[in-house]
């Protein structure tokens, strides 16, 4: 039966739409194309220490890091070649779910927001209120695994940095640090799906689909009449729309990109492998309805640097190694297990900082650490004390320049196709400056040694030899972008330029990152798109 609002896509930007639309008395049908992810939701993928209980790997927080080495790892998006979590929840099942309330500065015009966007405090209030963060995550409130935090404020003080809660003032991102703060709920993933997705799936006028892929929108000219996906139990796939109704798009930067191109929205370039394609080519709209919009363009990431130390007082926790499979430690498990507290209540963060910085080019720019037990790779000829290694990743943070493409291939896989990273050189150098300061403080904390780079390469030398893939932050926005007519894709109510009905809610039309990890800024963005769209007449 015909809906008022199709959202597609069930990440933080969609299933906050969806229940907003849902709660207004709209009626709401949301597509997601993976499966289950929490065992609230129904997901069933555990390892065998949880045998017993219905925590599935998405559910404990520990189990973050096994996310990137189990060779299961059916939650990523196979026809995206960055990660992107492709079930329930989106990135927000999948990531490491540190949560960031978002600034004032994350919203306003200097960002790129429209004006009409600079109050987010009533939008993110609501947030805070249906979902708080948390920087003490296990439920007996207190705090484990914690030397990496004390080491790396070690480093911090003598530097000027202020301990603070981070998310007690958003606006304060200069010379401080404080504990990881998250979206856990109950030492358990929390996110939109254990609060917003719930009380969307109480009410009668709200129905989620899983495992129901959407290929394009369907439309006659500016006017969209429905969705064709991959569900052949319905005719032709095609979920149609009432009159006056919506789509929303919110199946990320690239999800949601590749949707349009399918539809015949986009650079013409992208749009012409589309046609080439035997199944989508001729789904496509005939070429006089082609809307030319700058999809893809306008992409940022943060670029990130690791820098690996070692220190005698850090417990590596074995590098995560054996979390999923054989599991922690017998003790930690035990105590998750009776309680949801210990350290697998917690993702492998364990304390975040952030620092202006001038520049050359006169722009100033901030950088975002993040520090946790254990390190992706290390590199020296060095002997080394693997049990006591941690990683500080330092990422460029708001001020960034660069800007990047992505799109499609001709077998219609969605990826970069100009890199975001370090393009602009004031970036560069503000990003080297800061892991200069960093690398620079190590001395002044007894037993602490940088090994990767090691004393045998400079920090210029490091970041100039850097592997370009791993600076990828998986923060991608910006491949819908908001703002005006000409050289956005969206207007300021998130509506697609030259369409009477199709909107966009996710990361994609985020002009700037925000300073911290950016799923708190989306998450905020959908509470306002939301009140937005819902004040449109139709
Ligand atoms: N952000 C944070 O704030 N904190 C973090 O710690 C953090 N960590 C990570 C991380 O560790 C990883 C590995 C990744 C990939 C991302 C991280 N992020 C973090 C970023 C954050 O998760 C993303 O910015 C955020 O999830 C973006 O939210 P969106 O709503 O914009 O988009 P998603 O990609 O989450 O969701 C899109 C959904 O649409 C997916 O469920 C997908 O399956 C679905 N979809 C895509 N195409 C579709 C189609 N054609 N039909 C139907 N559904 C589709
Ligand atoms: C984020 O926001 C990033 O997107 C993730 O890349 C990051 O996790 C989490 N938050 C937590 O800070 C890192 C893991 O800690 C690494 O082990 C992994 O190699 C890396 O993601 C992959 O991008």
């Amino acid at each position: 039966t015909p809906v008022d609002y199709i959202v597609v896509g069930s990440g933080p930007g969609g299933i906050i739409t969806a229940d907003r639309l849902s709660q207004a008395g709209k009626s709401v049908l949301l597509l997601e194309r993976g499966g289950p992810s929490t065992g609230q939701t129904g997901g069933t993928y555990q390892a065998d220490w949880l045998k017993g209980t219905n925590l599935t790997k998405f559910d404990v927080p520990g189990l973050f890091e096994s996310m990137f080495t189990d060779p299961k790892e059916f939650w990523w998006c196979k026809d995206i070649n960055v990660f992107a979590g492709c079930l329930l929840g989106g990135g927000g099942s999948v990531n490491g779910a540190l949560y960031w309330l978002p600034s004032d500065q994350d919203f306003s015009t200097a960002s790129g927001w429209p004006q009409q966007w600079t109050n987010h405090q009533p939008y993110t209030a609501a947030l805070k209120a249906r979902l708080p963060p948390t920087d003490a995550p296990s439920t007996d409130g207190k705090r484990y695994l914690e030397e990496v935090s004390n080491v790396v404020a070690q480093l911090l003080i003598p530097q000027g940095y202020r301990n603070v809660t981070i998310n007690n003032s958003p606006n304060d991102k200069d010379h401080i640090y404080g504990y990881s703060a998250y979206d856990f709920v109950k030492g358990k993933r929390g996110g939109p799906v254990a609060t917003y997705l719930q009380t969307s799936l109480a009410r009668k006028n709200f129905q989620l689909k899983l495992n129901t892929y959407v290929w394009n929108v369907i439309r006659n000219g500016s006017q969209i009449t429905g969705v064709k996906t991959n569900d052949t139990g319905v005719q032709d796939g095609i979920y149609p729309l009432k009159p006056g109704g919506r789509v929303i798009l919110s199946a990320g930067t690239y999800g949601s990109a590749r949707i349009l191109f399918r539809s015949g929205i986009g650079p013409t370039d992208m749009i012409n492998l589309v046609k080439g394609d035997p199944v989508a080519g001729p789904l496509l709209p005939p070429q006089a309805q082609w809307i030319n919009l700058p999809v893809g363009f306008n992409v940022s990431d943060n670029p990130s640097i690791n820098l690996v130390f070692t220190h005698p007082s850090v417990n590596s926790y074995d590098n995560w190694a054996d979390v999923f499979t054989p599991g922690p430690p017998a003790a930690d498990a035990a105590q998750y297990l009776a309680s949801q507290s210990g350290i697998m209540a917690q993702a492998s963060p364990r304390l975040n900082f952030w620092q202006a910085m001038g520049s050359t080019d006169g722009v100033t720019r901030w950088l975002q650490g993040t520090a946790r037990p254990g390190a992706a790779s290390v590199t020296t000829k060095f002997p080394y004390n693997q049990t006591q290694i941690f990683t500080i990743t330092a990422y460029l943070s708001t001020g960034i320049k660069s800007r990047g493409r992505i799109g499609i291939n001709a077998a219609l896989n969605a990826m970069p196709l100009v890199n975001p990273w370090l393009v602009d050189p004031g970036d560069k150098s503000a990003l080297i400056t800061g892991l200069k300061n960093i690398a620079s403080g190590t001395a002044l904390v007894p037993g602490m040694v940088m090994i990767t780079p090691d004393n045998t390469t400079t920090i210029d030398a490091y970041v100039n030899a850097y592997d370009p893939s791993t600076m990828d932050s998986n923060h991608w926005v910006g491949s819908n972008i908001i703002g005006p007519a000409g050289k956005a894709v969206v207007d300021v109510n998130t509506k697609v330029y030259n369409t009477n009905n199709l909107f966009v809610v996710d990361a994609s039309i985020v002009p700037t990152l925000p300073f911290g990890n950016p799923h708190g800024l989306i998450m905020s963005m959908a509470e306002q798109a939301a009140a937005k769209i819902l004040a449109l007449a139709t």
